[in-house]
């Protein structure tokens, strides 16, 4: 999505709410899905995509929000069953709106604390992240090349291979121009030689 069709979209939404509190009625809260990208900014857009696609396959009520009910199914499904009291530990864990339930943002919390290491290895939210993270089978080629450019683009910049690489290079054309001097003040030499 282009920033000119975000921020329509962002516009929409706003005449949407707006439409809808003049006519009294209720309105759901999903406009924060659209800072994601900017909040998130560890995914690339392509992995929020995959985890919105995640979020919305488990949210079978279509409300925006992944409840009690619909995280059990989901951790059934994931062959990771977890008890009422798991369920609503995992839910608290990311909770930080406090309403019981687990927005898409709160979702997205849940693989930037699986990526930082924040999550106990056998916790259920660290089930949840193992079992739907990125599968390069399903993204497909196009989706798997971009996934691991990414990754990849994250790594020269962590570790500095870049820089490395770029210092290797100077240092190499540092050290033709040397031999190049050498060899033309040799000829200039030989060239005052052969004129005395
Ligand atoms: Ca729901
Ligand atoms: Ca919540």
């Amino acid at each position: 999505m282009s920033a000119d069709s975000e921020l329509s979209n962002v516009l929409n939404r706003r005449q949407q709410i707006n439409e809808a509190l003049e006519n009294g009625q209720e309105v759901k809260h999903t406009f924060k899905v659209v800072n994601v990208y900017t909040e998130f900014h560890e995914f690339s857009r392509k992995q929020i995509k995959e985890y919105q696609a995640t979020f919305n396959k488990y949210d079978t009520g279509g409300d925006g929000y992944l409840d009690l009910t619909e995280l059990k199914v989901m951790m059934e499904k994931l062959r990771a069953p977890q008890t009422h009291l798991g369920l609503k530990a995992m839910i608290a864990e990311v909770d930080e709106d406090h309403d019981g339930r687990i927005s898409f943002r709160e979702f997205l919390l849940i693989y930037r604390k699986a990526q930082a290491g924040e999550l106990d290895t056998d916790s259920g939210l660290s089930e949840l992240a193992r079992r739907t993270e990125i599968n390069v089978d399903e993204v497909g080629v196009g989706g798997a090349k971009t996934f691991f450019e990414a990754k990849i683009e994250q790594q020269l910049r962590t570790n500095k291979f870049h820089d490395e690489i770029r210092e290797e290079r100077e240092q190499l054309r540092r050290a033709e121009e040397e031999k190049l001097m050498r060899r033309q003040q040799f000829q200039q030499r030989a060239a005052i030689f052969q004129q005395n």
